[in-house]
């Protein structure tokens, strides 16, 4: 859904989960993310079954998708951390399991340093549950070489959708 005025920007958000349903919570993130003002959902990858990396706890379901939005991107943080916390997203220490985390991976060509939020997100390019699913839908954006740099990193794409 968007309204009118500002032109829409395509963005890149990346989606992950490890406690819980986590199927159902990147599923309700996405249906709600496509039912927010300013927000219209183009392309979803595929979920993908990932180790976790730099962190413990069971393995992660991990997508992204890419959407259209009127919001800043600062707006659309918002949205995104208010769609974690509806989620019940907690945060006792630093990547810690997580019933959802959704990340602003790319907001058009934008560069952003900010006290909250850093675009392109800092750590994007060396992992391979943010570079696989996001070369599935917008292969633009991930050149070869960027997987290569990823591959031993354990990535599963389900069949589920
Ligand atoms: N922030 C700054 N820039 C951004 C951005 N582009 N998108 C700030 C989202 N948030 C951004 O985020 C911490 C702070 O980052 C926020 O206050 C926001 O203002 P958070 O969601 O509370 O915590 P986080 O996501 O754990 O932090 P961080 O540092 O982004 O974690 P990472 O680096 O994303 O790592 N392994 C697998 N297999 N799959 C995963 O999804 N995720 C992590 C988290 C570790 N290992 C993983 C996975
Ligand atoms: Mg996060």
């Amino acid at each position: 859904m968007t309204d009118a005025g500002r032109p829409e920007v395509t963005a890149y958000v990346g989606l992950g989960a490890n406690l819980g349903d986590a199927a159902h919570a990147l599923r309700s993130a996405l249906h709600a993310l496509d039912h927010t003002t300013g927000v219209r959902l183009c392309k979803a990858s595929s979920l993908y079954r990932t180790a976790p990396l730099d962190a413990s706890g069971p393995n992660y379901l991990n997508a992204v998708a890419e959407v259209a939005t009127t919001l800043t991107a600062p707006a659309l943080l918002s949205v995104l951390q208010s769609l974690e916390n509806e989620a019940g997203r907690e945060r006792p220490y630093r990547n810690a399991p997580r019933t959802l985390d959704l990340d602003l991976l790319l907001y058009g060509s934008a560069r952003i340093d900010s006290a909250r939020l850093i675009v392109p997100h800092p750590r994007m390019n060396e992992r391979a549950f943010v570079l696989v699913p996001l070369s599935e839908i917008a292969p633009g954006q991930v050149q070869c070489d960027m997987l290569t740099r990823v591959q031993t990193q354990v990535i599963e794409r389900l069949d589920t959708t």
